[in-house]
């Protein structure tokens, strides 16, 4: 097998029980022979080693066995794009040979089909520094371990459940919710207990915080959002003419708001005034990284459909380990590594491999391509081998263990990751679905995806409607509310590219790795395959990258 990729290479190397620092395959890659090379390099390692290092290969070329082709191992790569079998891999295959063009084919805005809301940059403005190598000093390669990523988990269910499934258990779920998201609303309004309002006279000011327990129009046209609390329900009115008419279609049942208006009479109904939602502070102001460093954003791998793109991922690990690409440390991954079985009916006709396990086994090999230095985070999602009730927790450990190539962090779903003091929630999207069925066209889309999100991060909550396509694995508290702001909000499942800012929050819809499948032309999804989003980890400015 030609080894002229660094994908090829190492694949190469894992087949020979190595890990590899991303600048050792560099090396290799750049070398005259990197066959020749990368069987001296394993020689010249230790016995005992798990990875091969700069260092390593750097001993061979020394020792005159091989050495690179070019002055630098990027030249040494140009003729990579016409080795691949890319059908077009000119005109969509980002250059691996020259780190930093001004004008890179595939990254132009007609490849994005989605809008920029003011958070893209310029498609080069930010690529990685075409000499920095930041993963070694290079004076003292022999013990060049990458810096620690730490990566801290917060909200993961994984190892917590305690959830039977019992009524009790939907009780203090839904308690917690209503506890935790009433505490960002209870300083905005002088609120009263539902119970309470009843006994006040006719004609008061008042104010309610309590989940939608039912939204229903009444025979003139006016809507009627009856409120529940921990103390019972009580009905709101608000009528068909007022500005605020404008949300009664964003609100989900079983979302926690605030209203306030005017006790009626009879003290029977709130005429409602004014309507909050829990919210992201119009001011959050997020946290960044001290140092360049980028996280690349995937999800919806589906290995084992047959609609799985493999060239189009292997372009993407490629990628990773050029130059170009040097800046990017972390991989997060947001569900569906595979397809599954069994998950939609008729799932079958269109598998490649149909036994799940063989599926992780596939997918653990091309996690494999990718530079095995990267820190990679991952959360299952509705194809995967875990349970489908949302919180999921993460793969159990024969999942881990076939996967654990790259020793990533394997999370639950949703899970909030900081990694160089960014907070990414991480959650695999099946609320989207939902959300987007539910709210108008301009609110919530397909072809807008992010904007779902931001009713998400509105609602601080990430599957607010219980039930449908939404399936809620109670537990002792709600892992699903949005306790904290993330700095980064990051979900997949949809298959469709779309980012934006809201309140200064970055939410990415990633996309996915799975060419069309037969039921997405029945209903007409036209899935966004092949993309990478890449973010700055230090200014949250994304740049997307196309691999297909
Ligand atoms: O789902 C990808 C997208 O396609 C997501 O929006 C759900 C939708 N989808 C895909 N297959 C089906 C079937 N059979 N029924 C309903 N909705 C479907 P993913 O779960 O990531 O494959
Ligand atoms: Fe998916
Ligand atoms: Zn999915």
């Amino acid at each position: 097998m030609p080894l002229e990729t660094p994908a090829r290479i190492v694949r190469e190397l894992a087949r020979r029980g190595y890990n590899a620092e991303r600048e050792a395959v560099t090396l290799l890659a750049g070398a005259s022979n990197p066959a020749a090379a990368l069987d001296a390099a394993v020689e010249t390692a230790p016995d005992d080693a798990l990875r091969l290092t700069a260092a390593h290969v750097r001993a061979t070329f020394d020792a005159g066995t091989d050495a690179p082709a070019a002055a630098t191992p990027a030249d040494a790569s140009t003729d990579d794009a016409t080795t691949e079998d890319s059908p077009d891999a000119t005109t969509q295959h980002p250059s691996v040979s020259t780190p930093a063009t001004p004008t890179q084919p595939g990254t132009s805005d007609a490849d994005v089909p989605v809008e920029t809301k003011g958070s893209r940059t310029d498609e080069n403005g930010e690529s990685a520094p075409a000499t920095t190598t930041p993963i070694s000093d290079g004076d003292d390669p022999a013990d060049a371990d990458p810096p620690a990523r730490d990566v801290s988990v917060a909200g993961d269910i994984t190892g917590r459940s305690t959830g039977t499934g019992e009524y009790g258990d939907f009780v203090s779920v839904f308690r917690d919710r209503y506890e935790t998201l009433s505490g960002k609303l209870r300083g905005r309004v002088n609120h009263r207990p539902a119970s309470a309002v009843a006994d006040m006279p006719g004609g008061s000011d008042a104010a309610m915080i309590g989940l939608v327990n039912d939204v229903r129009s009444s025979a003139n046209g006016h809507w009627i959002v009856e409120l529940e609390d921990t103390t019972g329900t009580f009905p709101c009115l608000i009528t068909k003419d007022r500005d605020i008419a404008g949300l009664v279609d964003e609100l989900l049942l079983d979302e926690c708001i605030a209203v306030e208006g005017t006790l009626s009479d009879d003290a029977g109904i709130v005429f409602v005034d004014a309507l909050h939602f829990p919210d992201v502070p119009r001011t959050y102001s997020p946290s960044t990284a001290d140092r360049p460093v980028q996280a690349a954003l995937v999800s919806d791998v589906h290995v084992g459909s047959q609609e799985f793109m493999a060239d189009a991922w292997g372009r993407f690990a490629d990628w990773l380990h050029t130059d170009e690409a040097a800046a990017v440390e972390y991989l997060l991954i947001a569900g569906d590594m595979v397809e599954g079985v069994g998950v939609y009916p008729n799932q079958d006709e269109e598998l490649d491999i149909v036994d799940i396990y063989d599926q992780y086994d596939r997918f653990s090999e091309h996690l494999k391509e990718v530079p095995g230095d990267l820190k990679i985070v991952m959360i299952p999602g509705n194809h995967d081998a875990v349970r489908l009730a949302e919180p999921q927790p993460g793969f159990d450990e024969e999942l881990r263990e076939i996967m654990s190539a790259h020793d990533p962090r394997i999370v639950g779903n949703p899970s909030t990751v900081t990694i160089e003091g960014v907070s990414v929630l991480m959650y695999h999207g099946v609320s989207l679905d939902e959300v987007i069925a539910e709210l108008p066209e301009e609110k919530a889309s397909y072809d807008h995806p992010h904007r779902a999100m931001y009713q998400l991060l509105k609602k601080r909550h990430v599957a607010p409607k219980y039930g449908g396509h939404m399936r809620l694995a109670p537990e002792d508290r709600d892992y699903l509310v949005l306790d904290d702001v993330p700095d980064v909000f990051h979900t997949g499942h949809v298959h469709k590219l779309g980012y934006g800012k809201y309140h200064n929050v970055l939410a990415v819809n990633s996309g996915c790795w799975q060419a069309q499948t037969e039921f997405q032309k029945s209903v007409n999804i036209d899935p966004d395959a092949g993309f990478a989003p890449i973010v700055d980890l230090d200014t949250l400015d994304l740049t997307v990258r196309k691999f297909a």
